[in-house]
């Protein structure tokens, strides 16, 4: 593999132009036009415009990047995550026109693509599941039944959602016929497929995914987990390594849980198995990522392993470098997203241009990143700018330096999350690894910031007038915001 095509743009596509570079390969970007002046476009060693601003004219067209792949005489195309990464269209495309897919056959990728199958390709492998049904079903009646036996409230989900799309909590027997309906036609209108399951609804659950590593040669590993519990309708907004939950005994059983399944789809490439973990530190499988994934830099900080440059290696058919028993635990580490969005706005998106816009560096500081200063912030895709990786050699160590790494990151221009990663960091309950799924909803409300900013700006103000009164100098903020 001496060329490789990376089908993304942003942040992921400059990490994965770095291992590839380092692996001694040629890269090759693609971009849309409103990404001309991205990072990743001059990063790469080549670049092909592929087409208009939106996603559909771009990297979601398929046969253009194909074409693209085979003029420039790339041997690999890697899909990063989003966009195409998950698509076993796509992924069967690659390989026919002789190309490599960097990540696992299209028939994994469709079987863990369907919720339904999914569970039902893992059910011969002993995997705890939450109690349900495995089947689709239509019949209210049937549904009634089912819901009764395993007591409300319970959990319409749709087969072919994902990320909580089409899911309904339904807390009682006279609302389910019409939450059923309801859930039908959305999925119908969503997904084009009106297959839905019910599910007992765990009400208080951690999540908590298991990163996976496969090669072609039989091997199956587990690089632990990740606690992805801080999350806002869906969307992650924070993620560590370890968990703070875990115990050896039940990280070694979840990890064990993670590898069956892969196993049951005859996993290739680095995957993630994703479970809840209930209030009594009960497991259940929920799903299976066949990507890399955005969060995936906490779990490379915690075993030291670059899982980009293992996804290349596995792709050119080398054997995994080690056995389970050589992987060890290190330290901690907590990611922050870093969103171009107003956390006092109700995350609205926030656009513009970034004024100023500084990285925080140091000692365990690291930060995936896809803008630079005087940069557009494009309104046609996922607003995410970065993501801020602080490690410690513990957990307390990893808060203090994303604390102090959040005061250090200067953006003008756009609002983003910066404030609000600040507000998880000082909050009772993550300090204390007390949390669960409804972290956000339970304690964030846009005062909270507000709340946290006076008290702060009075303590600058009484500092700063002790200072002039003393020294008759003025002191001033270089990142206050009005
Ligand atoms: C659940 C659940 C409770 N009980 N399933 C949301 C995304 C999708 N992957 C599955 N999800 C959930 N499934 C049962 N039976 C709660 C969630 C859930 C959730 C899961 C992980 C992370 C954040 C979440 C937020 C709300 C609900």
């Amino acid at each position: 593999m001496k060329k490789v095509l990376i089908a993304n743009r942003g942040e992921i596509a400059v990490r994965i132009i770095e291992s590839a570079r380092q692996m001694g390969m040629v890269t090759v970007a693609v971009y849309s036009v409103a990404d001309r002046e991205a990072p990743h476009v001059q990063l790469a060693d080549e670049a092909v415009e592929i087409g208009g601003p939106d996603s559909a004219s771009s990297y979601l067209d398929m046969d253009k990047i194909i074409g693209v792949a085979a003029t420039v005489g790339a041997d690999a195309i890697h899909p990063g995550y989003g966009f195409l990464s998950e698509n076993a269209v796509f992924a069967k495309k690659v390989t026919e026109a002789g190309i490599i897919f960097v990540g696992p056959s299209p028939e994994a990728i469709r079987v863990m693509g369907s919720k339904l199958e999914a569970k039902a390709t893992v059910s011969a492998y002993d995997i705890p599941m939450v109690p349900g049904t495995d089947k689709a079903i239509t019949d209210a009646s049937k549904a009634m039944e089912i819901a009764r036996d395993i007591g409300f409230p319970i959990l319409i989900k749709a087969s072919a959602g994902g990320g909580g799309k089409g899911m309904r909590v339904v807390e009682k027997e006279e609302d389910l016929e019409s939450q059923m309906e309801r859930a039908i036609s959305e999925a119908k209108a969503a997904f084009g497929d009106g297959s839905v399951f019910i599910e007992k609804y765990v009400t208080s659950p951690r999540h908590i995914e298991v990163q996976i590593l496969a090669d072609t040669h039989g091997n199956t590993v587990h690089l632990f987990e990740r606690e992805c519990s801080i999350q806002r309708r869906h969307q992650k907004v924070i993620e560590e390594a370890p968990s703070s939950v875990l115990t050896p005994e039940l990280r070694e059983r979840m990890g064990q849980a993670a590898i069956h399944v892969a196993r049951s789809c005859d996993y290739v490439g680095a995957g993630t198995v994703e479970f809840l973990l209930d209030a009594d530190h009960n497991f259940y499988f929920l799903e299976m990522n066949t990507r890399l994934q955005v969060e995936h830099p906490v779990t490379e900080m915690v075993t030291g392993l670059d899982l980009v440059r293992l996804q290349l290696e596995i792709a050119m058919g080398k054997a995994l470098p080690f056995a389970q028993e050589d992987l060890k635990l290190h330290g901690h580490a907590i990611e922050l997203r870093v969103y171009a969005e107003d956390p006092l706005d109700n995350f609205f998106p926030s656009t513009g241009t970034l004024e100023t816009y500084r990285l925080p560096e140091g000692e365990g500081v690291r930060v995936d990143n896809g803008f630079y200063e005087g940069m557009k912030v494009p309104i046609y895709y996922d607003p995410m700018l970065s993501k801020l990786v602080c490690y410690g050699a513990d957990r307390t160590e990893a808060i203090h330096r994303m604390r102090k790494a959040i005061g250090e990151y200067l953006v003008e221009g756009v609002r983003t999350t910066l404030p609000f990663g600040r507000f998880v960091m000082d909050h009772e309950a993550f300090i204390s690894g007390q949390f669960d799924t409804h972290f956000v909803s339970q304690y964030y409300q846009p005062g909270s910031l507000e709340k946290a900013r006076k008290e702060k700006s009075e303590l600058a103000a009484v500092l700063a007038l002790h200072h002039y009164l003393k020294t008759r100098e003025k002191l001033s903020l270089p990142n206050s915001q009005p």
